[in-house]
């Protein structure tokens, strides 16, 4: 097969660009001839986590059933991406222990919370700030930035192409 399975995991803030990149990055492995999948909210927080909330406990829950789906791709030989807030260091610890260090590739997505909530693409901070929705990252309920990630894309400063770039660039050496 030539590759080495892997668990790409990328974590920001909602609208931080995760699964822009995500996507991107998946499409430019798979060109150079990775067998990859993408987990991210379309597939999984509509499916296999449709009844989870955004508590605490829920979340943490969201992260453990995308870790187990995501051992099991990666049993089957694929590169595994995946796009979720994650936003408890303690869950992205567990996941790297669990598939080990050398195969957990995690990408801090670091966008300032300020931009995120000026593009608000789907209205959700505003909502957030008016107290319609309870539990939200960064404003109500806390977001625990990697200590030592594998890349970090600042995409408030990069543009989308470059970032991708650069994190093919890494991950194609770190997978051969
Ligand atoms: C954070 C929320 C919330 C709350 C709904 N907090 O920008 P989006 O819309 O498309 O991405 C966000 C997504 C986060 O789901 P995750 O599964 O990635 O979160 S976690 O890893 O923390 O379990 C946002 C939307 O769901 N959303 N309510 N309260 N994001």
């Amino acid at each position: 097969l030539g590759q080495k399975p892997a668990l790409i995991w990328f974590t920001g803030l909602s609208g931080s660009g995760k699964s822009t990149l995500a996507n991107a990055t998946e499409q430019s492995l798979f060109q150079i001839g990775y067998h990859t999948y993408l987990l991210d909210g379309d597939n999984i927080r509509t499916g296999l986590c449709s009844d989870l909330s955004f508590s605490k406990e829920d979340r943490v829950e969201n992260i453990r059933r995308i870790a187990e789906v995501a051992q099991l791709m990666m049993d089957a030989g694929l590169i595994v991406l995946s796009a979720f807030i994650s936003p408890f260091r303690s869950d992205r610890d567990m996941i790297r222990d669990r598939v080990g260090s050398d195969r957990f590739l995690e990408i801090f997505v670091d966008c300032p919370l300020k931009v995120c909530e000026q593009r608000d693409v789907k209205g959700l901070y505003q909502k957030a700030r008016q107290g319609l929705i309870k539990d939200f990252t960064g404003i109500d309920s806390p977001y625990e930035a990697p200590e030592s990630p594998f890349k970090v894309i600042k995409t408030a400063e990069v543009p989308l192409e470059k970032g991708v770039t650069q994190l093919v660039e890494a991950l194609d050496k770190k997978l051969k």
